[in-house]
C-alpha cells in the first residue's frame, strides 16, 4: 500500500509547480458541507423563479465545479466528512467515523494545526451522532461546537435552522479572535424528509406541491437563503476578503423516483444521468476578491478536497497519506465510487450490482450512450485497486505505521 501512495505523490506533487500553489497562504478557510445538497437544482427555476439565486450568483464569483461527485456509502454524512477532510474512501460497510475513530489519518485539522491555524468544526446536533466527539478529537480539531454551543432560536427540521446556525457560527469564530482559522461547518436543515415549517417555504413548486421533490426544492431554497445570510455575515465581520470559502453537498437526497425528476426537468432522464444526477453535488471555491472565477468542467470528487485546500495554502503533501489529487491541478485523475464505478470525464462506468469490475455499462460522457466496454476496463481495474488500498489502510491502521517508518 505504501508503494501506491508513493506513486500517488508523484501526481499530487505536480501542483507545487502550478500557478495557484500557495497563492492563498495564510488565508482563513471556511468550508460548508451542506446536507443532501445536489447539483441538479443549481441554475434551475420553478414557476419562473430561481431555486438557488444566491448560489447562482456565487458561481460568477467563484471557481465552480459542476462535475464534482460525492463518493459516499453507508456512512452518509460521516463518509462525506471523512472523504473531504481525510482524503480516504469510505468503507464498504458502516462508517469509518464509528468503526475506526481511533486510527491515524492525515486529516486537514492535524495538518493545519502545524501551520499555525486555529481549527474548529461546527454542527448544531448531538455531538455523539456519527461518533463525532471521538472522531473530531482524533482528527485534532481545537474545538467542536455541537448543539450545546448553539441557542435554538430558529427551529427547522432536526434542529437549529441553517440561517441561525451560520450567524452563530460566525459569532463563534469572531469570539475566538484567532487567525488564520480553518473551520468546517456542517448544515442540517435540508435533511430528509425535507419538511420545512410553512413560514420557511419560499417557493411556489406548482404541481410538485405535496411531493417529496417539492419539499426538497423548498429545502434547497432555504439553504440557499442561509448561504446569502452567511455571505452577509462574513462581509459584516470583515472576513469576506481574507477567507477562502468552499461549499459542497455531502450526499444525495435519497429520492430515486425518476418520475419526479422528469416532472421537475420536464423531459425524460437518460440512463447515464440516473446515476450521475444522484452522484453530483456542487462544489464552489470562492477566493478573495472573486479571483480566478470560472467554471471548471473536469470530473472531480470529494476525496480531492484536502489536496485542493493544501494547493491553495501552499502546503506540500510529502509524508501525508492522502488518496486525492488537487482539483485545481492539471494532473490526470478519475473519480472512483464505492460500488466500483468511476468516471474520468470521458467515460462513465456503472458496474453491475454484483460489483465485478468491467462487468457493467461503460458510457461515453459526451454522447451519454453506452460505448465499447473495453474503454472502461483499465479504469475499472484501477478503481478496484484504489478501493482495496483504502480499505487495507483503514482496517489495519497503516497510516500510523507509515508515519512511524517516516520518522525512523
Ligand atoms: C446529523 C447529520 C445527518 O448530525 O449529520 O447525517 P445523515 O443522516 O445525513 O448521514
Amino acid at each position: 500500500s505504501k508503494a501506491w501512495f508513493t506513486e500517488r505523490l508523484k501526481l499530487q506533487k505536480q501542483m507545487e509547480t502550478e500557478p495557484l500553489f500557495g497563492e492563498y497562504k495564510g488565508k482563513n478557510v471556511l468550508v460548508v458541507q451542506a446536507e443532501a445538497f445536489q447539483e441538479f437544482v443549481i441554475g434551475q427555476s420553478i414557476d419562473g423563479e430561481e431555486i438557488t439565486p444566491n448560489l447562482n450568483k456565487l458561481i460568477g464569483q467563484s471557481v465552480y465545479f459542476p462535475n464534482f461527485y460525492h463518493q459516499t456509502a453507508q456512512g452518509r454524512t460521516s463518509d462525506a466528512d471523512f472523504l473531504t477532510s481525510c482524503s480516504m474512501h469510505p468503507l464498504p460497510t458502516g462508517s469509518a467515523f464509528i468503526r475506526f475513530a481511533g486510527n491515524e489519518f492525515d486529516c486537514v485539522p492535524s495538518t493545519l494545526n502545524g501551520e499555525g491555524y486555529d481549527t474548529t468544526v461546527h454542527h448544531s446536533y448531538d455531538g455523539s451522532f456519527w461518533n463525532r466527539n471521538n472522531m473530531y478529537h482524533n482528527m485534532k480539531y481545537n474545538q467542536f461546537y455541537s448543539i450545546k454551543d448553539y441557542t435554538i432560536d430558529e427551529r427547522v427540521g432536526w434542529s437549529l435552522g441553517d440561517q441561525s446556525f451560520f450567524r452563530q457560527t460566525i459569532e463563534q469564530l469572531k469570539e475566538r479572535q484567532k487567525s488564520p482559522f480553518y473551520a468546517l461547518s456542517i448544515t442540517l436543515s435540508s435533511h430528509h424528509p425535507f419538511k420545512l415549517p410553512y413560514s420557511n417555504q419560499e417557493l411556489d413548486v406548482g404541481d410538485l406541491k405535496g411531493t417529496i421533490m417539492g419539499d426538497y426544492l423548498q429545502a434547497t431554497r432555504y439553504v440557499d437563503s442561509a448561504v446569502g445570510v452567511l455571505i452577509e455575515e462574513l462581509k459584516d465581520a470583515g472576513l469576506w476578503e481574507n477567507t477562502v470559502l468552499m461549499f459542497y453537498g455531502d450526499h444525495d437526497n435519497s429520492i430515486y423516483d425518476w418520475k419526479l425528476y422528469e416532472q421537475f426537468f420536464d423531459h425524460p432522464v437518460a440512463d447515464i444521468d440516473k446515476d450521475r444526477i444522484i452522484r453530483k453535488v456542487p462544489f464552489f471555491i470562492h477566493l478573495p476578491n472573486d479571483e480566478h472565477a470560472g467554471i471548471v468542467n473536469k470530473a472531480v470528487g470529494q476525496i480531492d478536497t484536502t489536496p485542493t485546500i493544501m494547493h491553495l495554502l501552499g502546503i506540500p503533501l510529502d509524508k501525508k497519506y492522502l488518496m486525492g489529487i488537487s482539483m485545481l491541478s492539471e494532473a490526470p485523475k478519475s473519480v472512483v465510487f464505492r460500488n466500483g464505478g468511476f468516471t474520468d470525464g470521458k467515460v462513465y462506468f456503472v458496474p453491475n450490482s454484483d460489483g465485478i469490475a468491467a462487468d457493467g455499462t461503460c458510457y461515453s460522457v459526451d454522447s451519454g450512450i453506452p460505448t465499447d466496454t473495453e474503454a472502461c476496463i483499465a479504469g475499472a481495474e484501477s478503481a478496484k485497486q484504489d478501493l482495496k488500498v483504502s480499505d487495507q489502510v483503514i482496517e489495519n491502521n497503516l497510516i500510523a505505521r507509515f508515519h512511524k517508518e517516516d520518522k525512523e
